[in-house]
């Protein structure tokens, strides 16, 4: 497959050698009461962009290519959280503290959890991440290894935090990273421009950047998968 219109040139994939990556897509950043908003943040700039993931999830689905769902999740007693992260700022709650929506980035609360619009199906890897980058502390590169998996296309949020971060990651390790520009957000309009630029320019430095309507279209033409039973 072709994608002819990313930027900053034509991006080629094979579905059975991709993944699509879906940030961080929990309650906790997208909902009122969890991290994102005890950070002082608009959670609902990033509820915007539910639609267009949801159509590229399920259309990714019919193809029958593979899905990786990331949280930011830490253990119940914070071992895997560093204090320089839980007292960094001062924040209405600390990861940890019980919010709104159960313990604040801890896993398995309610907060936690990917929102029912795009929540994992059974069969897909859902990885609890400590850290920004989906490949600190995750073992995601190993279970991507023996997937056969080159080409990740990534969704979700924030753009400039967890999205580049992960993004970054990968491409260190040799993947060539597309990030669907439509299907990510940033509490910060200007954070997300900046980032999406860097990460395209220089020849592709860290990697390719499309639209949802460049991608379903490609997807549409593949011939039909088989159900499985
Ligand atoms: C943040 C994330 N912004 N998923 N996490 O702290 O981007």
């Amino acid at each position: 497959m072709q994608l002819t219109q990313a930027q900053p040139f034509p991006y080629n994939f094979e579905l059975k050698s991709s993944a699509l990556v879906i940030i961080d897509m929990q309650r906790d950043f997208i909902e009122p009461g969890g991290f994102g908003e005890t950070l002082g943040n608009d959670v609902s700039l990033l509820q915007a962009i539910v639609p267009a993931c949801q159509a590229v999830l399920e259309a990714w689905r019919r193809a029958r290519g593979l899905v990786v769902h990331t949280r930011e999740a830490h253990k119940a007693d914070l071992a895997d959280c560093p204090p320089a992260k839980r007292n960094r700022g001062n924040p209405a709650l600390r990861i940890g503290d019980r919010g709104a929506m159960g313990r604040i980035l801890i896993a398995g609360e309610p907060g936690n959890q990917i929102i029912a619009a795009l929540a994992p199906l059974p069969g897909e890897m859902a990885i609890d991440k400590p850290g920004k980058g989906a490949f600190y502390a995750t073992g995601l590169h190993e279970l991507l290894q023996q997937a056969g998996i080159t080409h990740l296309l990534f969704m979700g949020v924030t753009t400039e935090v967890c999205v580049q971060t992960s993004m970054r990651e990968a491409n260190d390790r040799g993947y060539d990273c597309l990030l669907l520009e439509d299907c990510t957000e940033s509490y910060f309009p200007a954070f997300k421009a900046a980032a999406v630029a860097m990460m395209r320019a220089q020849g592709a430095i860290v990697g390719w950047t499309a639209t949802s309507s460049h991608l379903l279209p490609a997807l549409a033409a593949l011939p039909a998968q088989p159900q499985h039973c």
